[in-house]
C-alpha cells in the first residue's frame, strides 16, 4: 500500500495516466492525493474530471481556486473569463454529477496515520493544524448546505486581508477560502497579499511566502500543497512539499510517493 500525491492537473490528464502506469498504481491498495485545481487552462478538463470521478473511491482531493470557480460558473453565479476553458464541462451531459462530486471535496485532507496534511494553497502562520481543520470544516459544511449559492456569489474578492476569529458570514467564508485556495505571500500575522504572484524570492516588502514565517504554528506538521507553479517544486522548508510544477505551463507534473519520499515527473 502506497500513497501518491500529485500537483495541479489543470486538465493535464495524459501525464497523470503515465505516472500512474509508471508507479504501477494499484487501485485495490494505493491511494491518490490531488492538491486541487484539477481543471481549467489545460487540454482535457472534462476527461480529467471524469477520470478522477471514476477513481473517486481511491482518491483524496482538496479544492483549489479553479475548482471553486468552476462550481460558481456551473451554478450561474459567474461568467467564464476569456482564459477559462471550462465549456466542455459545462456542456457535458454529466456536468451536474461531476459538479456534485466536486462540491463535496474538502479544503483540507489530513491523514493522522501517515502524519501528512494536504491543502491547495497553504495554511496561514497564525493557525494551528487543529484550527485550520476546524475552519476548513466550516467551509465544507457551507458547500454542502443551502448556503452554497450565497457562498459562491460572495466568494470573489481580496478582503478581509487578515484573519480575525470574530469575522462572521460571507467575510469569514471568503477569508478562510482565500487562505486555503489562493494564498502565496502573507505577513507573519497572516495578513494576505493576493495581488502579488512572483517566485518565493520576489516577495513584496513586509511579506514572505506563507510557509517561511519562523513562528508558523504548523511548522512541525508535514504539509503538501500546490497552487504556486513559480516555486518550481521547491519550498526549501522542512515539512513543506510544493507539488505544483506548472505542467499546464510547460513544466512537468510532479508526483510524490509520501511513504518513501520518492518523486516522479512527467511532461505533457
Ligand atoms: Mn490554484
Amino acid at each position: 500500500m502506497a500513497t501518491y500525491a500529485v500537483g495541479d492537473l489543470q486538465g493535464c490528464l495524459e501525464p497523470l495516466k503515465k505516472l500512474l502506469e509508471r508507479v504501477k498504481f494499484d487501485p485495490l491498495n494505493d491511494r491518490l492525493w490531488l492538491v486541487g485545481d484539477l481543471i481549467n487552462r489545460g487540454p482535457e478538463s472534462l476527461n480529467c474530471l471524469r477520470f478522477l470521478y471514476q477513481m473517486r473511491d481511491n482518491i483524496d482531493c482538496v479544492l483549489g481556486n479553479h475548482d471553486l470557480h468552476l462550481i460558481a460558473i456551473a451554478r450561474g453565479h459567474r461568467k467564464p473569463s476569456r482564459s477559462d476553458t471550462l465549456d466542455e464541462i459545462l456542456n457535458a451531459p454529466d456536468c451536474e454529477e461531476l459538479i456534485h462530486w466536486l462540491r463535496h471535496q474538502p479544503l483540507i485532507h489530513h491523514d493522522a496515520q501517515l502524519g501528512y496534511s494536504m491543502v491547495h494553497a497553504g495554511i496561514p502562520p497564525q493557525w494551528s493544524l487543529d484550527e485550520a481543520r476546524g475552519y476548513a470544516d466550516e467551509i465544507q459544511s457551507v458547500l454542502h448546505s443551502d448556503n452554497l449559492d450565497e457562498f459562491l456569489i460572495n466568494m470573489y474578492g481580496n478582503t478581509p486581508a487578515a484573519w480575525d476569529k470574530h469575522l462572521t458570514g460571507t467575510d469569514r467564508w471568503r477569508c478562510i477560502t482565500n487562505y486555503f485556495t489562493r494564498m502565496r505571500f502573507c505577513r507573519a500575522d497572516g495578513t494576505l497579499n493576493l495581488e502579488h504572484k512572483g517566485s518565493a524570492n520576489d516577495a513584496p516588502v513586509g511579506y514572505a511566502p506563507w510557509f517561511t514565517h519562523a513562528e508558523r504554528k504548523t511548522r512541525n506538521d508535514r504539509i503538501v500543497f500546490g497552487h504556486w507553479a513559480a516555486l518550481e517544486g521547491k519550498a526549501n522548508t522542512a515539512n513543506v512539499y510544493a507539488l505544483d510544477t506548472g505542467c499546464v505551463w510547460g513544466g512537468p507534473l510532479t508526483m510524490m510517493r509520501i511513504d518513501d519520499l520518492q518523486f516522479f515527473e512527467q511532461r505533457l
